[in-house]
């Protein structure tokens, strides 16, 4: 993992990072004898990970009482966006009355499997509610400073990025005339970015566009616009980059150059709403296609080391927009309506480094349900600290988990609170680790997923400890406390 991409999860805005660099990679080679057949598969998030990246998906208030659907989210996917339920016209459909009960409901399905949130989005042409087009130019401005400033407070330390303005520029690469344009002229962009950092220090802000993913006039006017917002000091973090492709109109030109740009700008670079679609019907040379351009993303992010993820919009055709937006067209996204793994998915896993054996990744549905909690557990924590000046230093913990229960626990994730003051600082061995603030998860590996009846598994990791040692107080074993 490189530093600087390490930095654009870790410092400022303490949301998830997987440590496992050593640890995911040994999980995607499968080791003869050892691995358990698909539940050893690593995540398309796991892989990301292990490269410094996320893998995400948006995701939509209606579609989460699909369990199928929600099982697959929680568990491939380690950032998501709310595909409409933090616009304009869902949270604050009229003036100064504010709505966020569909955005809570995305932040908390997030919190509850460890994921990151992009926010998505606040200044938008779209989607805007007909107050707000008919305000009077003169009460524009104040009109979207308060909702910047009420939506981006009421999720700051929640969110890791917001998209503040959505979409500015039309395809020439001039700058559409939104109600905001008119309103302000171009400079409602920095009075956007300004708003939101004031409403939350934390979140990393971005501009967001489609068809700016390659070269061309439109990502030359991002390019100028993002120079300028930058030598001027307004605060820009990242540029968004959508990412809704098609086959029939070819690759965007040198994707791989166009990120790299932006990065050289002392910006993080993102693709926020993948998706490649298709004139249906779908038939193998299409996927194939279809496949390269997913592998071709990949590929540019990775390259990048300020791409700092990528996000599908939604993972599954039975969710995407495509088909009602475009007559005809649609088979986009790497599974399909059966929530079956389409070549595609195949694609971006081998792009991210996974290693296709023959069990794995099977082109069939929902991974395996989660672990059966097991009915008690032990931990014993031994650590090492050591000092390196008053009040610092560092320490090494070995963790040994016994299964006290009759039966075998069948993949275990182990969690527990660092004390503060405490940090990870290695991938750590025989666990795969998240941490969001203080909060460490621990996940098994293929080849130690199983802990036998009575039987034992050790793993550990390398942290920093200022202030005095201490130890973490308390774990749970697949949600089961432990003694
Ligand atoms: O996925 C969104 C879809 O459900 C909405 O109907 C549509 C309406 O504007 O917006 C879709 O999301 C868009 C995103 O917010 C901005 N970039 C383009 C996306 C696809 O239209």
């Amino acid at each position: 993992m490189s530093s600087s991409s390490a930095g654009a999860f870790s410092t400022r805005t303490r949301l998830i990072l997987i440590m496992g660099v050593t640890a995911a990679l040994a999980a995607v080679s499968p080791i003869a004898g050892l691995s358990t057949a698909r539940a050893a598969d690593p995540t398309l998030h796991q892989l990301a990970a292990a490269k410094g990246k996320y893998f995400g998906s948006a995701t939509d208030n209606p579609e989460l009482t699909d369990t199928a659907y929600t099982a697959i989210l929680g568990s491939e996917f380690g950032q998501i966006t709310p595909g409409n339920s933090m616009k304009w016209d869902t949270t604050e459909p009229t003036r100064n009355t504010f709505a966020f009960t569909k955005g809570d409901a995305v932040v908390s399905l997030a919190k509850s499997h460890n994921q990151i949130v992009r926010a998505h989005t606040l200044v938008w042409h779209n989607q805007l509610p007909s107050w707000v087009s008919s305000l009077p130019t003169t009460e524009v401005q104040a009109a979207m400073e308060n909702h910047i400033t009420q939506v981006a407070t009421h999720y700051a330390g929640q969110v890791y990025a917001w998209d503040v303005v959505n979409e500015p520029f039309n395809e020439d690469g001039t700058f559409r005339t939104s109600v905001f344009y008119n309103a302000m002229g171009s400079g409602y962009i920095a009075t956007a970015l300004r708003a939101a950092r004031a409403a939350d220090p934390t979140a990393k802000l971005y501009i967001n566009d489609y068809n700016t993913d390659g070269t061309g006039a439109k990502a030359d006017a991002m390019y100028n616009l993002a120079s300028s917002l930058k030598a001027q000091g307004v605060p820009l973090d990242g540029i968004g980059f959508q990412g809704h492709l098609a086959i029939q109109y070819g690759f965007p030109t040198n994707m791989q150059a166009n990120l790299q740009r932006f990065a050289d700008l002392g910006l993080d670079v993102a693709i926020t709403e993948l998706d490649v679609r298709m004139i249906l019907p779908r038939d193998a040379t299409k996927d194939a296609t279809q496949s390269t351009y997913y592998t071709n993303v990949v590929n540019a992010c990775l390259a990048v080391n300020r791409c700092v993820g990528i996000t599908i919009w939604d993972y599954t055709d039975k969710y995407s927009w495509v088909p009602s937006v475009f007559s005809g067209q649609g088979a986009a996204l790497p599974w399909d309506e059966n929530l079956a793994k389409k070549p595609a998915y195949t694609a971006i896993f081998k792009a991210l480094g996974g290693i296709v054996s023959t069990s794995s990744p099977s082109p069939s549905g929902p991974s395996p349900s989660t672990p059966a909690p097991p009915t008690g557990c032990k931990v014993v924590y031994s650590a090492s600290p050591w000092t390196e000046g008053t009040g610092v230093g560092g320490f090494t913990a070995n963790i040994t988990v016994t299964n006290t229960s009759a039966t075998p626990v069948s993949g275990w994730t182990l969690r527990f609170s660092l004390p503060s003051g405490q940090t990870l600082t290695q991938s750590g061995w025989n666990a795969t680790y998240a941490v969001s603030g203080q909060a460490v998860t621990a996940t098994n590996l293929s080849y130690n997923a199983t802990i036998p009846a009575n039987g034992s598994t050790s793993f550990g990791f390398n942290g920093r400890w200022s202030g005095s040692y201490s130890s973490p107080a308390a774990f749970t074993l697949n949600n089961v406390t432990c003694s």
